[in-house]
């Protein structure tokens, strides 16, 4: 592991109380795209409006020559090309993803990093093999204590160069419902999404969902990586060691109503009931209640929910919005999920912003018929 000087690669860093979005912020927000929220009109998201989130480059990785290797405290290293990958028999999941620092943009003080406002969301159908059987053919060995995944991406942050990596105990990389995905919506995957193979961890934020996978090692040895002991952690200081990011809060979005503002994107719609429609997910529990307010938060009613889907994938919900007095109008949307867990109207701050889940809030004006 290499230190990079702090002027190349400058260390984690708050905004001043006053300080505007960087042009370091803006490049990585135009590299880095969210889901177009209007896209909350379908299941599934097609990859090329679904959320991207890449902390390097996107590397263009040859399907001819690349290998997966699983290696480190196992009996038999393995290495497989991707016909034989192709080969072997799949799963199929919808499953939806959010990126841990979605919201960020809205913390104050707001941390420099990526400036997600709302946006980070998309659901996927992936397809791929289970991690279970690729373990037991290269024999994992007693002692074995986490599991690691290499991206083939490379880069530096924070003054750590590193290639992007993740570990996981062993005991959840063999429990919990992982796959190695090498088909997104019935397609190869996009280079933007990890082609040609990315682990999609359902459940969980983004960040565990190690794309362009190129390894796989068993370490003898808990993972001290810097993606999982310093990036996602929620923390309140930078000496707080603080607890690692893992499965997603829920979050209720609506998908804003009428048409919009080009420039501060307002909606605008004509006075009568209008049908509001969105989408809820949690990581934690099946959706169990979402409610609406129209009026920024002071009231609260439970809209009507749609078919229950798939274990990992969001939830539609719709509501009725009497909208006949003209006027500007604030709605927000809440998901409550079935262990109980809901979203604060009032975000908890960490250091890095992670696993937001404050309550969207959509302006809107509602205009005489
Ligand atoms: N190799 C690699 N995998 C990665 C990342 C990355 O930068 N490199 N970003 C992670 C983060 S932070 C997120 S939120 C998801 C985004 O997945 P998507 O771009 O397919 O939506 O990928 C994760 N997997
Ligand atoms: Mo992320």
């Amino acid at each position: 592991m290499t230190t990079i000087d702090e002027e190349t690669s400058p260390r984690a860093r708050l905004a001043e109380p006053d300080e505007a979005i960087s042009l370091d912020e803006l490049r990585l927000a135009t590299r880095n795209h969210g889901m177009p929220l209007e896209m909350l009109d379908l299941d599934l998201t097609p990859p090329g409006l679904h959320y991207v989130l890449v902390h390097y480059d996107i590397p263009l990785l040859d399907p001819t020559s690349w290998r997966l290797e699983i290696d480190g405290h196992v009996e038999r290293p393995v290495s497989l090309d991707l016909a034989a990958l192709l080969g072997l028999p799949t799963v199929t999941h919808r499953v939806t993803l959010e990126c841990a620092g979605n919201g960020r943009a809205r913390t104050t003080p707001r941390p420099i990093s990526q400036p997600w406002l709302d946006e980070a969301v998309g659901t996927a159908e992936w397809t791929g093999v289970e991690l279970g059987p690729l373990l037991e053919r290269a024999g994992v060995r007693d002692g074995a204590i986490d599991v690691v995944f290499t991206g083939a991406d490379h880069g530096v942050e924070r003054g750590v160069e590193q290639d992007y990596q993740r570990g996981l105990p062993l005991d959840l990389a063999v429990s919990a419902p992982l796959f190695l995905a090498h088909t997104m919506n019935g397609q190869p995957l996009p280079p933007q999404h990890g082609a040609p193979l990315r682990l999609v961890m359902p459940g969980w934020y983004g960040m565990a969902h190690v794309k362009w996978l190129v390894r796989i090692t068993v370490l003898d040895r808990p993972f001290d990586g810097f993606q999982n002991e310093s990036a996602y952690r929620i923390k309140q200081d930078q000496g707080d060691p603080g607890e690692p990011v893992t499965r997603i809060l829920p979050r209720a979005m609506v998908r804003p109503p009428g048409f919009p503002d080009f420039q501060t994107r307002t909606r605008v719609v004509e006075a009568g009931t209008h049908r509001l429609t969105g989408r809820a997910w949690s990581g934690l529990a099946p959706i169990e209640r979402v409610e609406v307010s129209v009026d920024g938060g002071a009231t609260w009613a439970d809209a009507d929910l749609g078919p229950v889907p798939g274990p990992y994938e969001w939830r539609a919900w719709s509501s009725a919005w009497q909208a006949d007095e003209p006027g500007r109008y604030e709605l927000s949307v809440r998901a409550t999920d079935a262990a109980g867990n809901t979203q604060p109207l009032e975000q908890r701050w960490n250091r890095q912003a992670m696993a937001n889940n404050h309550v969207q809030r959509v302006p809107v004006v509602v205009r005489r018929r």
